[in-house]
Formats: structure tokens, sequence, C-alpha cells
């Protein structure tokens, strides 16, 4: 990709404002650089962005790979965009992917549909680093696109690994999408999962799949006072689905918004906010903390060789991180 010049600041954030959609990608394409002279530059304009941002229903939406989670953005997007006409950003946060542009650009291609949508904007996840570094950007970017004007904002994670626990930390309604007969262990059962949310959904529940999937509403609906929600106090619900029929996809959107009724009604939502802020900071912290160790000159110089004699056993890892840290704070 030809890099392009940098803006000043503010024609980022009046293009931001006015929900300019080019300058809005550029912005977010400042966000994700790892260029010292960057990193500076989209701090300030996320600064001058937040005071108009946080104004949005976030919702994360998580499941076991093909459960249909992009599909059902998709039809969920058309239906904010259409039936609702309002405007809706689709983000990602899936840490394994590590080519240029990230994983959801298949889905971009195959978002077809939502993708050509002037009220829609889909981003694909941030690529590389770590997880904490995808989700930083992710949550970055959710705030610009806040400010931007789209005031639903859907996250597609990865339905594995340590993504979920990141996305529920930024979002303020988690879905979880099902398959009928997949095995719960599988599908986060046992990890979890479905204590973080706060809607259940059956996915595929069309042709063959139909019954099965109104028989596993029914046995997941039983069983579901078992868990407590996400400490809130709302009683998670179970649906079935299809993003291919089209059907139940109200029905998703119903239990978001009344779920936001009642999170501001019980001034949830304020202490949402609060907390999201915090957790924010601390990863701030400790992101950069880490980017100025890994990029200082002296750690640099001799990482390889001590990850080398950590591997070889030649060193434990414990005097490798002692050794470094050391080398950091000698000479910062
Ligand atoms: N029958 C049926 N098929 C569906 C439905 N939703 C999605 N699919 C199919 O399931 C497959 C996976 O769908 P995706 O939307 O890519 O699933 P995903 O959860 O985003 O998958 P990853 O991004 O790989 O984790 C595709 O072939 C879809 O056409 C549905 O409601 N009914
Ligand atoms: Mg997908």
């Amino acid at each position: 990709m030809i890099p392009r010049r940098r803006l000043p600041r503010d024609e980022y954030v009046e293009g931001v404002l006015r929900g300019d959609r080019t300058i809005l990608s550029r912005a977010i394409t400042l966000i994700e650089s790892l260029h010292t002279e960057d990193i500076e530059l989209a701090q300030d304009v996320l600064e001058q962005c937040l005071p108009y941002s946080g104004d949005s229903i976030r919702v994360g939406i998580t499941g076991v790979p093909g459960v249909g989670k992009s599909s059902l953005i998709e039809v969920l997007g058309m239906y904010l965009t259409g039936t609702r006409a309002e405007k809706v950003a689709v983000l990602a946060v899936d840490p394994s992917s590590q080519v240029s542009r990230g994983s959801i650009l298949g889905d971009k291609t195959r978002m077809e549909a939502l993708a050509n949508d002037e009220r829609a904007f889909i981003r694909p996840s941030p690529s590389g680093g770590s997880l904490g570094g995808v989700a930083r950007r992710t949550r970055e970017t959710m705030l610009l696109c806040e400010a931007a004007g789209y005031r639903n904002v859907l996250v597609e994670t990865v339905g594995v690994g340590q993504s979920e626990t990141a996305v529920r930390s930024m979002v303020d309604f988690f879905l979880l999408l099902m398959l009928a007969g997949a095995g719960d262990e599988l599908q986060g059962m046992k990890r979890g999962i479905v204590e973080m949310t706060d809607l259940i959904a059956f996915n595929k529940a069309d042709g063959n799949n139909r019954v099965k999937a109104e028989a596993a509403r029914r046995e997941y609906e039983s069983a579901l006072h078992l868990f407590s929600a996400s400490g809130t106090g709302w009683t998670p619900r179970v649906i079935t689905c299809s993003a291919r029929a089209r059907e139940g996809i109200a029905e998703i959107w119903d239990a978001v918004v009344e779920h936001n009724a009642w999170l501001t009604s019980t001034g949830q939502l304020a202490s949402f906010r609060q907390e999201q802020a915090k957790r924010w900071m601390y990863e701030l912290i400790e992101q950069s903390l880490r980017d100025e160790f890994m990029q200082h000159a002296g750690v640099r110089e001799k990482l390889a060789s001590y990850e080398q004699d950590v591997l070889a056993g030649r060193l434990s890892p414990f005097r490798a991180a002692r050794r470094l840290i050391e080398i950091y704070t000698e000479n910062p």
C-alpha cells in the first residue's frame, strides 16, 4: 500500500465529526499505525473525538467458527439501515488475523449489500499484534465510529480463546450464537461464555434444522435460570433465528433495545461506561509500556539472543526477563 500523507489533526477531527467515511477510514488507519509520529497524532485525534462518543448501542457477537456470525451481522445490519433507517458500524476482533487487512476482508466482500450501504461502515479486524493491541485498536475505532454518528456498533469476535472477554468489556450487550446439537462444551457452556451472555440465539433454524433448533431453545430456556447473566440482574433470553431465512432478526434487536433501556433506567449503562473507560486506561498503560519496552534499542539488541537462551535452557525465563527489564530501566 502506498503510504498516504498524514492530515492535520483538525482535518481528521472535523471529518470524523461530520461523518465523512473516507476521513473516518483514514483516522482508523492512523490509530492502527505503529509509527511513533502517528501514535501521538492518533491520540490527539481520539481525545478531540471522545466527547462525541459513547452515545451508542454496543453489541458483541460471538459463537464458534461457522455458526453464522458474519451472515447474521449482515442481515441485522440491513435491518438497522433499512427497516429502522439507522446507521451501523461493523467491527471485528480477531487476533489471529495476520493478513495485512484482517480476516473479515473476505466477509466484507461477502457482506456486499451491507458494504455498499451508505448507512453502514464495515471495518475488518486490525491485523497482527497481541490480543490486547487488537482489542485496544478496535475499542478506539468504535469511539471514532460513534463520533462519526454511528449509533449502533456490532463487534464480531472469533469464538475461541480470550477474545470474547476482551470484547465483552467493550460492549453493553453480548449475543451468543449457537447451533443445535453441536455440543455444549465446544460452544462455550463450559468456558463461562454463557455467564456473560445477554441473549442466546440458535442460528440456522431453517429447513430441516428448524425443529431441532426449537427443541434446543426450549431446553436452554429451562436450564438458563442456573446462570446469572453478567451480574446485571438481566435474565438472558433464548431464541431461534436464521440469517439465511432472515427470521428472528427483529426479535434480536428488540432484545438489544429493551436491554439498553433497562440498563439506562437502572443506571447501569453509566457504570458500564465508567468501567469501560477504566479498563481502557489500564490497557493503554500496559500497551504503551510494552511498546516502549519492545522498541528500546538495548532491549531490541538483546531480545532475540535471550529468547534463544531461554529456548535452549541456558537461561531461566525469570532471569532473562529480569535482565531485559534492567537493560530497559537503566537506560530508559
Ligand atoms: N442454513 C443456514 N446457513 C447459514 C445461516 N447463517 C449462516 N449460514 C452458513 O454458514 C456458513 C458460515 O457462515 P458465516 O457467517 O461465515 O459464519 P461465521 O460465524 O462468521 O464464521 P467465522 O467468521 O469463520 O467464524 C456459511 O456457509 C453460511 O452461508 C443460516 O441461518 N442458515
Ligand atoms: Mg465471520
